[in-house]
């Protein structure tokens, strides 16, 4: 890592590179009130939850952020920083609400960290910190030292098995409006939902030294690595979610490609955050609240299939998918409805005409990494239950939702679903590869499931090469 310095305070320099982040006070109250009316005028009415600019697909909102925020910036930034310069600027309001929280994770890398640091400036305009229920920023101290690895598009993060455990290292930081939080790119961090009434808004933005190449890595499988030169226009106009190397291949130059193999053990995380229990795989475990209807199968798949080579927006378009079964509803970013019920859709019956003699398989949702899909069960013709193989959870980090309870997905696993069940099953991807869903009537014959897999993995491969053809 380079000696390149980031603050001009050498106290700050240092406690950054100590604990990968630092708290400075930044903006008046005039400031404030001006971004937060500024923001207010520009916004479309009906945001809910967590609102991020950066995630809006209409991108003229991050022009306009940008155009309204970068002035505080320029009169900032040469007072805290040697050198550096803005990447990408977003408001992120918390609305009130039990669904605006903010999972575990760290930011992209921006620039070649092997010779430059680049890091998040995070400012609250409402006063945050650990005693009130708003939802402020929490951070594990130390934990940029974790990750070694590029962070981008289809990366893997090498943290998410130890999620768990992570989680309660987690610090809240204590801030009045206006002061900023800086953090390396690969500090961990997260935030809570706003518990309290009124909406919880930040400031944030990327930020690289001014020498530094701006850099987008695409993780092409799971070891392959693309490293992409960027530039600002990049960040303001491209959707993340539709980030895919041939994309940004024609615009933006490949400087480096590269396998990565980098592994986090259990030992590591322990050594490097100090904390005083082992980190099992699984950390240690929350107990998992019982879902009325849903039980989770004695038999589990060995995680055999990680390279099931389907990504579910290159599939299809997100669509809903209703039959006499089931109800599959797209919430959130790209859930590919893969095929429902052979027999009357036309899409299944000629993807898998095949396989279809010994496919027991009545529908196959696969949820892209970050996305999630609501299954509702429609009764049908049966009334024995439906089994819901979870057939690839990426990097073990996927939830089911049932009303209140929730259950983690840390395995392959089967999961037998009452008809009865009250209300949707919401199974939600944290993890960073497709979560494939094969769901079945127990009626269907059911193959052994090593069998089932194999399918659904010969399945995946003929439906991409169909797609991509
Ligand atoms: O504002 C928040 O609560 C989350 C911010 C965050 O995670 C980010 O900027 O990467």
């Amino acid at each position: 890592m380079t000696e390149s310095v980031t603050f001009r305070e050498p106290a700050l320099e240092a406690e950054y590179r100590r604990e990968g982040f630092v708290v400075a006070p930044l903006l008046d109250r005039r400031e404030i009130e001006h971004l937060l009316a500024g923001y207010r005028a520009l916004v479309p009415p009906g945001d809910h939850g967590l609102t991020i600019d950066f995630m809006r697909p209409d991108r003229t909102y991050m022009h306009q952020i940008a155009e309204l925020i970068e002035p505080v910036w320029a009169r900032h930034f040469p007072e805290l920083f040697v050198d550096h310069r803005p990447v990408l600027t977003s408001f992120i309001t918390k609305h009130p609400g039990p669904t605006s929280n903010m999972f575990l994770h760290e930011d992209r890398t921006l620039v070649d960290e092997r010779h430059f640091r680049s890091g998040t400036l995070w400012v609250p305009l409402v006063d945050v910190g650990p005693d009130l229920d708003n939802g402020g920023l929490q951070l594990i101290p130390k934990s940029h030292l974790l990750n070694e690895v590029m962070a981008g598009t289809d990366t893997p993060e090498l943290f998410r098995p130890y999620t768990e455990y992570l989680e309660e290292l987690l610090q809240t930081a204590a801030m009045p409006a206006g002061h900023a939080l800086y953090y390396d790119t690969r500090t961990l961090h997260a935030s809570p939902p706003n518990l309290s009434s009124a909406p919880r808004e930040a400031i944030v933005c990327a930020v690289a030294p001014r020498a530094a190449d701006l850099i987008h890595v695409v993780g092409t499988s799971r070891r392959h690595r693309r490293v992409h030169r960027v530039d600002e226009a990049f960040f303001l106009e491209v959707h993340p979610h539709t980030v895919r190397s041939e994309e940004i291949e024609e615009r933006y130059p490949v400087l480096m490609e590269f396998d990565d193999d980098s592994r986090l053990g259990p030992d590591r995380v322990v050594e490097l955050l100090g904390a005083d229990r082992p980190a099992g795989t699984a950390g240690p475990r929350r107990p998992q609240p019982a879902i009325a209807g849903v039980r989770v199968g004695e038999r589990r798949l060995p995680l055999l299939h990680r390279d099931l080579p389907l990504r579910a927006a290159d599939l299809s378009a997100p669509q809903a998918v209703r039959s006499p079964h089931l109800d599959v509803e797209q919430v959130y970013g790209a859930v590919g409805t893969v095929a429902v019920d052979r027999n009357d859709d036309a899409t299944w019956t000629d993807l898998v005409r095949p396989l279809a003699t010994d496919v027991p398989v009545a529908a196959m949702v696969a949820v892209d990494a970050r996305s999630r899909a609501v299954i509702r069960l429609a009764g049908g013709p049966t009334d024995e239950p439906w089994m819901i193989d979870v057939v690839d959870v990426g990097t073990c980090a996927a939830d089911l939702d049932v009303g209140d309870s929730s259950l983690l997905l840390d395995e392959t696993m089967t999961l037998e679903i009452d008809p009865g069940v009250a209300g949707a099953l919401r199974f939600t991807n944290r993890g960073v590869g497709p979560l494939a869903l094969l769901l079945t009537c127990t009626r269907v014959p059911a193959l052994g499931l090593p069998q089932a897999t194999s399918r659904a993995r010969r399945l995946g491969r003929r439906l991409r090469s169909v797609v991509s053809g």
